[in-house]
């Protein structure tokens, strides 16, 4: 199965090593072919090198779109070598045998990377390069296929040992050829998936009328493989986008502290993603334990944040996952070393918050270089058994404008503002989500029950510990904004929140029994506005 190299096509954007590898085939007695560039810098070299349209008889045309796509290319590459009808047609047509294809692609990829014009990255796009690799590796009965300077010395080797290459170092490098191609058209989908469409207005443009591209699983790679997954029976690896439109926690820099496991990178997203929705406000910090806030606050400054955070919740503040809407600083950075914390993650953090963290060196700390657009579009899977769910990410906001009071009673600016707050809370808990909050804090969160009125008990009951704790003389509900993730159904979901005392509800309405609640809410003198937009979240 060893096969004698006699023809080598030598195509390459990435020249590193194919003068040495060209003059080492040369000297073993190997016809060299090869494009432009390539046979540029061979001839360069002082090596005899015969062009490709010698080959073909056509110039490469079309700044270069057409060089190699020709049958005189692929028959010399794709026929069978004990093939008697193979062979009469390379005899009839003039085809010749190419042995070995040392190649590599545009780089499309670093294209993007460095930022290039639209029709630069376009360009970029190799058509010939990819066809010759399939080919070859499709032939690899016969055909060595090299596309990474890291194998020159292995086929040197085999021919010096052997005066060919075996038949499983051509598969190995006809499977290296196939994950290349996979993966450089896998980066081109994800372009234009992603990245174009997100940075592009032509992109964007094409986006609207193709709103949901189905282009999306090949558009990951492997990125790191983890110590275990959810449990430590379960092994997990995380994924990155081939074309990254939006840095998040893979992207963040690792300061200090052990390796990420994968609820601490599920935890951090959380905890990103709820502090993205105060990026640009006041400090603002959250507290996250299995991907639900334990509690969330902003203040006028980020010490003030956090304290009013920890006084949410402070038995599930231990071990949880703290977020950041501003850089840390050094008295926040202190504080949160109080308490035992996994992952603090903040966009940035000054001299002094390094400094303190560095005494907790399990610690780990992550910095972003800015939050995310809690606004942008994206995706979101989740596997089940035979099948995966895709949809687009929960990218609803709302504003003051669009609140509808449904209610005699109209809510004060302090109130609809505490709405607000506790509405931006509840779309990042589980379902059922119920939240109080009152002046930019939260006082109680109910998460992940299987009914409403179950998740409103729990908050009732946190905020009753926290003043507890605190030795405040009122559970922080009194007087607070209520937000329900999704409608009342019945007008007894107005219950938990008369019983806590808050003055106002926030919910997205539109259920059967409306009329019922608003009578309830009116009842009691609870003002209530509809957003018109739900949040469940599983
Ligand atoms: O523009 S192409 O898609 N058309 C072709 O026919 C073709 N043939 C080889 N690009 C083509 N190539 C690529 O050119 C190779 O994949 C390689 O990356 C590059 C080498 O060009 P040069 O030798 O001129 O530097």
């Amino acid at each position: 199965s060893t096969v004698a190299i006699r023809r080598a096509l030598l195509s390459v954007s990435d020249k590193s090593g194919i003068v040495e590898l060209a003059s080492a085939l040369a000297a073993r007695g190997v016809e060299l072919v090869s494009t432009g560039g390539t046979a540029k810098a061979i001839r360069e070299a002082g090596l005899a090198v015969k062009d490709i349209s010698e080959l073909t008889g056509f110039p490469e045309m079309m700044d270069g779109r057409v060089k190699t796509l020709h049958p005189v290319v692929h028959g010399g590459l794709l026929a069978v070598r004990d093939d008697a009808a193979h062979l009469a047609s390379m005899q009839e047509h003039g085809i010749g045998a190419i042995d070995l294809l040392v190649i590599n692609l545009y780089p499309f990829e670093a294209t993007v990377a460095k930022g290039a014009r639209r029709d630069d990255v376009v360009e970029n796009i190799d058509i010939g390069g990819p066809a010759m690799v399939r080919s070859s590796a499709k032939n690899h009965a016969f055909v060595t296929v090299l596309t990474d300077p890291a194998d020159y010395a292995e086929l040197l080797a085999q021919i010096d040992a052997d005066g060919g290459t075996s038949l499983a170092f051509r598969i190995r490098m006809a499977a290296k050829a196939y994950a290349l191609t996979a993966a450089y058209d896998a980066a081109i989908a994800g372009w234009f998936a992603f990245a174009d469409a997100y940075t592009n207005p032509l992109g964007a443009e094409a986006l609207k009328a193709e709103p949901f591209p189905p282009t999306l699983p090949m558009a990951f790679a492997r990125g790191d493989v983890l110590r275990y997954g959810e449990n430590p029976h379960q092994t997990a690896a995380v994924y990155v986008p081939r074309m990254v439109a939006t840095p998040g926690v893979p992207q963040a820099r690792q300061v200090q502290g052990k390796e990420l496991s994968y609820n601490n990178l599920n935890d951090a997203d959380a905890a990103l993603e709820l502090i993205a929705e105060f990026k640009g406000g006041d400090p603002a910090v959250a507290i996250i334990k299995h991907a639900n806030p334990c509690g969330v606050a902003q203040a006028p400054t980020l010490l003030g944040a956090w304290e009013a955070a920890l006084a949410c919740d402070s038995v599930s503040a231990f071990g949880g996952i703290v977020a950041t809407n501003v850089a840390l600083d050094g008295p926040t950075a202190e504080a949160i070393c109080q308490i035992f914390t996994e992952v603090v993650i903040a966009p940035g953090a000054d001299d002094a918050a390094i400094a303190a963290f560095a005494a907790k060196k399990n610690l780990r700390l992550l910095l972003v270089d800015c939050l995310p657009d809690p606004a942008r579009p994206g995706l979101q899977l989740k596997t089940i058994a035979g099948g995966l769910l895709v949809q687009s990410r929960d990218a609803g906001i709302i504003g003051s404008d669009d609140l509808r009071v449904v209610t005699k009673r109209q809510p004060t600016a302090q109130e609809l503002a505490d709405c607000l707050f506790a509405w931006k809370v509840a779309k990042h808990v589980k379902s059922n989500a119920i939240v109080f909050a009152k002046d930019g804090t939260t006082a109680g969160i109910g998460a992940g029950q299987m009914n409403r009125r179950d998740s409103g008990r729990i908050a009732t009951i946190r905020a009753r510990e926290a003043a507890e704790t605190a030795g405040w003389d009122a559970p922080r509900t009194a007087g607070s904004a209520m937000a329900s993730d999704a409608f009342l159904p019945f007008a007894d979901g107005i219950d938990v929140a008369i019983e806590a005392g808050a003055s106002v509800v926030i919910q997205p309405g539109g259920a059967m029994r409306d009329d019922e609640v608003i009578a309830a809410a009116d009842a009691a003198g609870i003002a209530m506005v509809f957003t018109g937009m739900r949040h469940f979240r599983h």
